[in-house]
């Protein structure tokens, strides 16, 4: 199967003009030049030490008041969706389509229970972040992500934007799903990518990462099949949609922050995927949800996922159910990890609703992955509008999307 983020790079379409945020080369950050290798690592260590040492933040990381965190605010009310029960009785599935169907055409954000994920498997995972990004910056710095990619490391120093930088560090990688007929689960390229990017010591990491994705891809497609009755398709639609996908999993860390307030770890955005699953680790909250015009939190509960919709099913399911705008939010005193799994179809996949009995105006055409992968990567940085300016884009790429400048990693 081919990596996304190896298509994204080999395909840097230079004949593209709309005014581009996330291009490689935009302006950086004033004091973390980039001319030189040898400067870069001691200037990315700088900054990064300036998330622990400084009292207040510098100025690239601050946001505008309007964007920045309220003191107080409300929490999310999310249904918990036994999605153990939806598998396994018929009345558990009728009650978990009828959650969903209300949560995903209101804002798209619910929690499950009953997904099968050994919670020593989770705890393996986050405390690998853990573990991950308390390493020296030289050693993260060999898994080092390169601009236009999804794939390894990236801290806030990082290419791609000027301001409004967010106040984490990230370690993503992808996860080609597997067919059962071909093998299942004999493969092992999240280790390969481990162990190639970062060397042999990071096996053991690379097993644990494997083993996660492949816990949250039984999980992602067993939600897709309460997505497919929900919507009327039946439970195999959606499931098989995704079977042979290629997922993005990223790990989120977030220092403790002197100006929490002035700041934010993950700007506002919608996933551009089809649907996240999001581990938040123990009790430091942080996600918000934007739902009629206000920020509201949704609090990690233990053995919960927090499962959201990305524009890719928004646009599968004709715009029904919604990807609504997100956010993370950083500490004083708490640090925090966060796992998201973003699950995608194969890449080269038609994105576009099934036919219906009733047919209503297509709102979005038709798409692959991989032309939404290379759009948000390299041209625009994922917002609320990330579809409507995808599909200008595509039927014009001329067409000048200006997106918001918004921070995510
Ligand atoms: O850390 C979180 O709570 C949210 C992370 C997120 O939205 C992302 O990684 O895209």
């Amino acid at each position: 199967m081919v990596d996304v983020s190896n298509f994204v790079e080999a395909n840097g379409n230079a004949a593209v003009s709309i005014p581009a945020m996330e291009v490689a080369g935009s302006p950086h950050v004033p004091f973390v030049p980039r001319d030189a290798n040898a400067t870069d690592s001691k200037n990315a260590k700088d900054v990064l030490d300036l998330w622990r040492q400084q009292k207040q933040i510098p100025a690239p990381f601050i946001w505008p008041h309007a964007d920045a965190r309220p003191s107080s605010i409300l929490e999310l009310d999310v249904p918990v969706v036994d999605i153990g029960a939806a598998l396994h009785s018929a009345a558990g599935m009728a009650r978990a389509a009828a959650q969903v169907a209300e949560a995903c055409a209101s804002h798209g954000f619910f929690q499950v229970t009953g997904h099968g994920v050994d919670p020593a498997l989770a705890q393996a995972a986050l405390d690998g972040a853990a573990d991950f990004f308390r390493l020296p910056l030289a050693t993260k710095q060999r898994a080092r992500r390169s601009p236009g990619t999804v794939k390894g490391y990236a801290s806030a120093h990082a290419d791609r934007f000027a301001a409004k930088l967010p106040w984490k560090e990230t370690l993503s990688f992808i996860h080609n799903h597997v067919h059962e007929d071909v093998g299942a689960r004999a493969s092992s390229h999240v280790v390969d990518y481990f162990t190639s990017a970062l060397g042999d010591d990071f096996m053991h990491l690379g097993e644990v990462y494997q083993e996660y994705c492949e816990a949250m891809e039984d999980a992602s497609l067993a939600i897709m099949e309460v997505l497919g009755v929900s919507l009327g398709l039946g439970r195999g639609y959606y499931r098989d949609f995704f079977a042979d996908g290629s997922s993005i999993m990223r790990c989120n860390y977030y220092p403790r922050c002197p100006e929490p307030d002035r700041t934010l770890g993950t700007g506002p955005h919608c996933d551009p995927s089809a649907l996240t699953i999001l581990l938040q680790d123990g009790e430091v909250d942080g996600l918000q949800v934007l739902v009629d015009g206000a920020w509201r939190s949704v609090r990690p509960k233990p053995g919960e996922l927090v499962v959201n919709i990305g524009d890719t099913f928004m646009a599968l399911s004709n715009g029904r159910y919604k990807s609504c705008l997100h956010r993370a939010v950083v500490h004083r005193e708490k640090e925090r990890r966060s796992l998201a799994y973003f699950l995608a179809p194969q890449e080269d996949r038609v994105v576009r609703p099934p036919p219906s009995p009733a047919p209503a105006p297509r709102l979005y055409p038709d798409f692959t992955w991989a032309e939404l992968m290379r759009f948000t990567q390299r041209h625009y940085r994922a917002d609320a509008r990330t579809l409507d300016a995808f599909a200008c884009w595509l039927d014009l790429p001329s067409c000048p999307a200006t997106p918001q400048a918004q921070g995510t990693v």
